[in-house]
């Protein structure tokens, strides 16, 4: 027996999601007491779905492909057009090998200990300045660890300019107008300067280190082809990107040791740092959901899907539904002393498994990141939170605090 879908009224309820953001699919899914509910957005009937299971289905590449997923404006900006995030089957676990291959313990030991030498560097500039961005400063301090690690060559005088575009690019996904249009130039602009490395890597006037990204991108072979120029220029950009992305929740760890001071003088061992990064990663929001196509007809939990629906699959719910999160909305890091993760219930960087799905590859580097930071901000650096609006604006996709974690006083430990 196959059940009627629940259904949202009206001809078309972008404007709902625009205005609404981060609430508008969960607002709906309660209202109507449901994992799953048909709406249209952008013209289109879809399918939006919450909850354990949705996501494990999601991750079924039997029944759902990323072709003609991703709206073309979030390719012109976030992920660049074509790239790994768009495709299938064999393409996609060729390329997606690309990507894992450089999560080794080794080359991530080499990250961790970047980023430390990055936040000593980062320290006495913040202290030098005495006031300072915490946000702003950390998409700086992250693109310069990421292109030493990844074998970018980046002058002092251009890492400002570089990190605003990348920022830029992250930040005009969810933009219309102004937003949009400058995260579109500067995705043009970062795409030129990745195809610069690649190309003087491949004529040789680049030496990178073999295993670094900015050198398995570059003599990486598909059907034995080297990637055409701009493919591997954004591939690349989507290793450097991402870890730029990591700034929100940088700025939201800031936030969090604000909010909740207890945790500063628990962060003793690495099993804390790591539990508080995993709590920062669940607790604020970030990916809000994402989008797939179904491939054929099927049934699941009694509801009929149609090849060619389009699905779109809450990640922000599921870090924050209570079936599998005691007291969600609470912020303790304790919860993951005990959690069990069965690679669906936990997904602020989607589910499933890395090496198969398009499960984002990056967790560990994001995870580095945010202990690295957190490590430094409580333990090597004095600062104070001056008055300032630090409420995140849900509507807004991605968010962060309004005023991206402004510090003062900042004066490195002896
Ligand atoms: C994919 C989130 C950091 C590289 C993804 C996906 C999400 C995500 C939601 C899509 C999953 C899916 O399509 O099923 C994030 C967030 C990050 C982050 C919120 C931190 C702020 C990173 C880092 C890297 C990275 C640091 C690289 C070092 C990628 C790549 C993909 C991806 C290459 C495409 C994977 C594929 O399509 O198979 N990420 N990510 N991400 N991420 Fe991340
Ligand atoms: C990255 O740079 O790849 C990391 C961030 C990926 C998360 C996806 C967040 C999408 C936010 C906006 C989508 C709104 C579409 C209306």
């Amino acid at each position: 027996m196959t059940r009627e879908m629940p259904k949202e009224r009206g001809i078309d309820h972008t404007f709902n999601l625009l205005t609404e953001g981060y609430n508008y699919i969960g607002k709906r899914m309660s209202e109507k007491d449901t994992d799953i509910f048909e709406t249209r957005l952008l013209g289109k009937k879809m399918i939006v779905m919450t909850g354990r299971d949705a996501a494990e289905l999601f991750y079924d590449e039997t029944k759902f492909k990323r072709s003609g997923a991703l709206p073309i404006r979030v390719q012109k900006t976030l992920f660049g057009v074509g790239g790994v995030q768009t495709k299938d089957g064999q393409k996609h676990r060729v390329r997606k090998a690309m990507f894992m291959s450089l999560m080794t313990d080794e080359r991530l030991g080499l990250l961790r200990a970047i980023v430390k030498e990055e936040w000593e560097r980062k320290g006495r500039e913040m202290e030098r300045k005495g006031k300072a961005v915490l946000f702003d400063e950390s998409e700086e301090l992250i693109l310069r660890a990421m292109c030493r690690w990844t074998g970018v060559p980046l002058t002092d005088v251009e890492s400002w300019n570089r990190a605003y575009d990348i920022g830029a690019m992250i930040d005009a996904a969810g933009g219309v107008g102004k937003r949009y249009k400058v995260g579109e130039d500067a995705r043009v602009r970062t795409e030129d300067w990745m195809e610069e490395v690649i190309l003087a890597i491949r004529e040789g006037r680049l030496q990178t280190e073999e295993g670094s990204a900015a050198h398995v991108m570059a003599f990486h072979r598909e059907s034995g082809e080297l990637l055409d120029l701009h493919m591997a220029a954004i591939e690349l950009l989507n290793v450097i990107r991402p870890a730029v992305a990591v700034a929100r929740f940088v700025s939201f760890a800031g936030l969090a040791l604000h909010d909740f001071p207890e945790w500063k003088d628990k962060l003793q061992t690495q099993k804390e740092l790591n539990n508080f990064a995993n709590e920062v990663r669940r607790f604020y929001p970030f990916t809000p959901f994402l989008g797939a196509i179904a491939k054929k007809d099927f049934e699941w939990d009694g509801y009929e899907f149609k090849e060619g629906d389009a699905v779109l699959m809450d990640f922000h719910g599921v870090n924050r539904d209570p079936r599998l999160w005691d007291e969600p909305e609470q912020f303790n890091p304790d919860r993951f002393n005990d959690f069990v993760d069965d690679r669906f219930n936990f997904v602020p960087q989607g589910g499933g498994d890395p090496n198969h799905g398009h499960r984002c590859p990056g967790e560990p580097v994001t995870v580095i990141i945010i202990e690295e930071s957190v490590r430094y901000l409580t333990g090597s650096l004095e600062y104070e939170v001056p008055d300032q609006d630090l409420t995140i604006n849900m509507v807004r996709m991605p968010t962060l605090p309004a005023s991206r974690f402004v510090m003062d006083r900042i004066r490195v430990k002896e």
